[in-house]
């Protein structure tokens, strides 16, 4: 039972969202007041996503490609960056980034997702070369590579304008933006966590010029280590604003904080209970974006199939080689085959399906994996 004031707060929000109104910064911080039953948010996000997505679960056929982990930033949650000279770093030569584009290849993959460090001595082209050589390697897989951190130092490299760098990896190959390097925009936070590093309102110029020019994205807060509630809601309200104004997110991804192997590893992973909340509170906010995405390489397995219940429409790819999570403590495997996501989605009741990045269903042959079309947008 919830106590009578926070049930009958509760029942506002639940009537706000029943009428298809906005929740607003008050109703935000009233769905992370302990004293409402995570069931209740739970419950009632499930049956926005039911709305929205009936009872699909996506994923896709992707990998991962961390060119290099040499960084000149040093942000206190990262357990990947490496200093230039240290053993720990690594550059990859072009015929390890070919190879890495054929092994997805022969795997069926349809995306890969490319982020890595911003290294000292590397130009922009080589950034712009490993979409080039990819793209024209591997036409059909998509690219959604660099985020607003890469394209500020970019920006740094070349002195052109952003859009323009936009145009230009465009022009390489470049698919989508994932939505890294957004962890939490308002600055009493981010400056404690990322000081040096693209600020919000990088993050949004990029994100936006993106949309402008058609290029989709996807958006992402990181969230259980010095934030509060108020800069986790006043982070969704900056999504939903920009959404409004562009409609070029697809999907939001909740990180939680992994400590291991970083700078703030005195703080603790956040629970399960925690994870449950933010994707619920996500999907109850941020009514104008389409996918909520349970990333389970973070959440844990058990973790992302009770998601798909609680706000979560997706549940990521079968993934291969990630790095950022596993650097920083995570124990969940390092890929899924394709069998094991299906199966583990139907298991919660979902009925699987394939998407692309762009969240277009993939057909596929079932005698010949590698044979895959293109078919219609999902709705939404
Ligand atoms: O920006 C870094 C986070 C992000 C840690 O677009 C950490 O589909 C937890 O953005 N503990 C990169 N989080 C990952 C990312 C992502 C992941 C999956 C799908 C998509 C997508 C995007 O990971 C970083 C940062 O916020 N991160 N270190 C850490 N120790």
């Amino acid at each position: 039972m919830i106590a009578s004031a926070a049930q009958s707060r509760f029942s506002e929000i639940r009537a706000k969202v029943e009428a298809g109104q906005r929740l607003d910064l008050d109703d935000g911080l009233a769905l992370y007041d302990p004293s409402i039953p995570l069931q209740e948010v739970g419950d009632l996000a499930n049956a926005v996503r039911e709305r929205l997505h009936g009872n699909v679960a996506y994923y896709n056929i992707n990998t991962h490609l961390n060119p290099t982990n040499v960084c000149i930033y040093r942000c206190r949650f990262c357990a990947f960056r490496s200093d230039l000279r240290s053993p720990k770093g690594y550059t990859m030569s072009d015929e390890q980034v070919v190879a890495r584009g054929q092994e997805a290849f022969d795997n069926g993959c349809t995306e890969m997702h490319i982020v890595g460090g911003l290294h000292h001595k590397m130009p922009y082209e080589w950034y712009r070369g490993i979409l080039e050589t990819l793209h024209s390697n591997f036409p059909t897989i998509h690219l959604k590579a660099w985020t607003p951190v890469e394209v500020g130092w970019f920006e740094f490299l070349t002195k052109k304008p952003v859009r323009d760098i936009l145009d230009d990896l465009r022009d390489a190959g470049l698919g989508s933006l994932p939505g890294g390097g957004a962890e939490i925009f308002h600055s009493e936070v981010r400056d404690q966590i990322c000081e040096h590093k693209a600020d919000a309102h990088k993050w949004f110029e990029v994100h936006r010029s993106a949309h402008e020019l058609g290029i989709r994205s996807n958006c992402t807060m990181l969230y259980g280590h010095l934030e509060e509630a108020y800069h986790r809601i006043d982070h969704l309200l900056r999504l939903r604003e920009l959404q409004d104004q562009t409609g070029g997110f697809q999907t939001f991804i909740p990180l939680a904080f992994h400590p291991d192997n970083t700078e703030l590893n005195n703080l603790k992973k956040p629970s399960a209970l925690a994870d449950l909340r933010n994707l619920a509170v996500a999907r109850l906010m941020l009514d104008n974006i389409p996918h909520i995405k349970a990333y389970w390489i973070m959440l844990g397995i058990e973790t992302a199939q009770i998601a798909l219940h609680y706000g979560a429409d997706d549940i990521d790819g079968t993934v291969r080689h990630e790095l950022i999570y596993h650097d920083a403590g995570a124990t969940t495997p390092e890929m899924l085959s394709v069998d094991r996501i299906r199966q583990l989605i139907a298991e919660t009741g979902r009925t699987p399906v394939e998407r692309d990045t762009l969240y277009r269903h993939i057909h596929r042959d079932p005698a010949d994996f590698r044979n895959w079309q293109i078919g219609e947008p999902v709705a939404s």
